[in-house]
């Protein structure tokens, strides 16, 4: 009898030991993207989001690889009580996925709206530290980890009416490098995510709040799209173990950084 002759994949290749990954704001957009692609490339997921109702038609698509549960990341105590409050088998997260966060306004600093802003470092940065430091513990205990933060171009492109959406992007890009200081010599692996102009979601309508101009915006542009970015999570993820994609910085072809804004006269 012929011996059977087993051939892997290109994926199986690439592909990394099953993780548990959680990943926040899984509920739309990229989350729930990442977290489709995640359980199709083997993963369990925790997708967390504020309401555990918008997470049940995932859940029901998903099954038994995914475990919803309620978080809203701004909420001091349940970020910090996450860990043990998770279920027996679940404990051990591999993967964290800092998607959570949002833009709010897009007016000069002078005419924002300070509770925008408030949200916006509340969600963005205090959310993402708090959860980072509650789950890298158990990563570097483990020597097996991988820290996935969602920044974007605005955090190193400055542009009018990015104000502390900017800011706050440009706070989640060097935390992550300030973490993979801290991580050097570990498994724990730490990658900033920083996409430019992203469609299929609902960031700008919340942002804009107006469906008019949001759709204004993405008028004659090809966006980057939530497939897209869970297309650079799980590559970033099933690279070799002692190599960390430290940075992505993704646009669309339509988008360019074209250079340093001249005000000419008044
Ligand atoms: C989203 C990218 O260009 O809207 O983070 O600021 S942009």
């Amino acid at each position: 009898m012929a011996a059977r002759c087993f051939v892997p994949t290109f994926r199986e290749v690439l592909s990394v030991v099953p993780t548990t990954a959680l990943v926040t704001g899984a509920s739309a957009g990229f989350g729930a993207a990442i977290t489709r692609r995640l359980v199709a490339e083997g993963h369990r997921i925790i997708a967390a989001a504020r309401r555990l109702e918008r997470l049940e038609s995932l859940a029901a698509e998903l099954g038994p690889a995914l475990l919803p549960i309620a978080l809203d990341v701004t909420d001091r105590d349940a970020v910090l009580a996450l860990p043990g409050s998770l279920p027996a088998g679940w404990q051990e997260v591999d993967v964290l996925v800092n998607n959570a966060g949002l833009a709010l306004g897009a007016s000069p600093v002078w005419e924002t709206r300070i509770e925008d802003w408030e949200q916006m470092i509340a969600t963005n940065n205090t959310g993402l530290v708090r959860l980072t430091r509650v789950l890298v513990p158990g990563m570097r205990e483990r020597n097996r980890g991988h820290i996935i933060n969602l920044s974007s171009t605005a955090g190193s492109h400055p542009y009018p009416g990015s104000d502390i959406y900017g800011a706050s992007k440009a706070f989640v890009t060097l935390f992550s490098a300030n973490l993979r200081a801290d991580l050097i010599g570990t498994k724990v692996r730490v990658t900033n995510i920083e996409p430019g102009l992203c469609g299929g979601t609902e960031f700008s309508n919340v942002r804009l709040r107006s469906d008019e101009k949001a759709a204004a915006l993405y008028e004659g542009t090809e966006p980057i799209l939530p497939e897209d970015i869970a297309d650079a999570v799980a590559w970033a993820l099933a690279r070799p173990a002692h190599l960390d994609i430290t940075r992505i910085e993704m646009m669309p072809t339509c988008q360019a950084d074209a250079g340093l804004a001249v005000k000419r006269g008044r």
